[in-house]
């Protein structure tokens, strides 16, 4: 039997796992349905009614469970919510990551959710329900796609790299502007490079092996708190894309199968330090 603190984190994964199910399948009803959108911080940036029940969803089940858990949660925070990681349990969420997929009815949106204690990721779960891909992972237990243990891929290689990255929600021209010399660069020096427009689908595909390096300016906590943990349980790394730790209030993240392709990678890119950070 394990210790308390274990026998805490088993229950935890228990009670996130059944509600994601559970969100999921509320995402799933309303997938090819007509969607009310807001936008929030640019007319790419949006929020629908879905992406705020299923976040309230999360959050008043986690808490009636587990009352002295803190929540960073997307929409909670676009409403004014502090975004303030402390040493307590604290779930990290996106509701719905890759709402603008969500709103055209492409199936290429996910849950992301993370359980952080003393700032260390525990538990993390990214499901896409519409297409069934649930990807998991403990600190310490591996990484499980649909139950089964997955591992990154073996590429060590730019030029044998399969590249996943995005432009992001904002218009901003600068950002536009590295991103366009990025993609020129990644377009001309790897296999070829997919923008599928969810950040953690895309950290949970470098997990699973399908992609091998994945990175993004201008993402947030709640995009990449899950995808870290499952990649590196997966067996790949997840740095700054300058080299260097990862941030997780940085706003920017590089994922890999390996370190020596990451190193490769974060040296072949054209750095954006967004503001503000989380
Ligand atoms: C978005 C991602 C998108 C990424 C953005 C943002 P949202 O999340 O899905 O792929 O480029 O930076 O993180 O707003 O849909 O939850």
């Amino acid at each position: 039997m394990g210790s308390e603190a274990e026998e805490n984190l088993d229950k935890c994964f228990d009670v996130v796992s059944a509600v994601v199910r559970k969100a999921g399948d509320l995402i799933a009803s309303r997938f090819w349905k007509s969607k009310k959108v807001q936008q929030k911080l640019s007319d790419i940036d949006l929020v629908t009614e879905t992406d705020q029940e299923v976040e309230k969803l999360l959050i008043d089940t986690l808490t009636a469970e587990f009352p002295h858990h803190r929540f960073i949660g997307e929409e909670a925070t676009s409403e004014g919510a502090k975004c303030e990681l402390t040493d307590a349990p604290t779930w990290i969420i996106d509701p719905v990551d890759g709402t603008m997929n969500f709103v055209h009815s492409f199936p290429h949106s996910c849950i992301s959710i993370a359980l952080l204690v003393k700032k260390q990721a525990e538990i993390a779960i990214i499901y896409n329900p519409v297409l069934k891909q649930l990807f998991t992972a403990r600190r310490g237990q591996g990484a499980f796609y649909n139950g089964k243990q997955m591992h990154v891929s073996d590429k060590k290689e730019v030029s044998q790299a399969l590249v996943v990255a995005e432009f992001g929600t904002s218009r901003d021209e600068k950002k536009l502007d590295i991103m366009l010399e990025n993609f020129r660069k990644i377009l001309q020096t790897s296999h070829g490079v997919r923008a599928l427009g969810s950040a953690a689908l895309n950290m949970a595909y470098v997990a699973v092996g399908g992609a091998d390096v994945n990175f993004e300016f201008g993402i947030h906590a709640w995009d990449i708190a899950a995808g870290d943990l499952i990649v590196r349980e997966a067996g790949g790394v997840v740095i700054d894309p300058a080299g260097g730790p990862l941030d997780l209030m940085s706003r920017r993240v590089l994922a890999a199968s390996s370190p020596e392709l990451a190193s490769e990678f974060s040296k072949l890119i054209k750095q954006y330090y967004p503001e503000p950070r989380d």
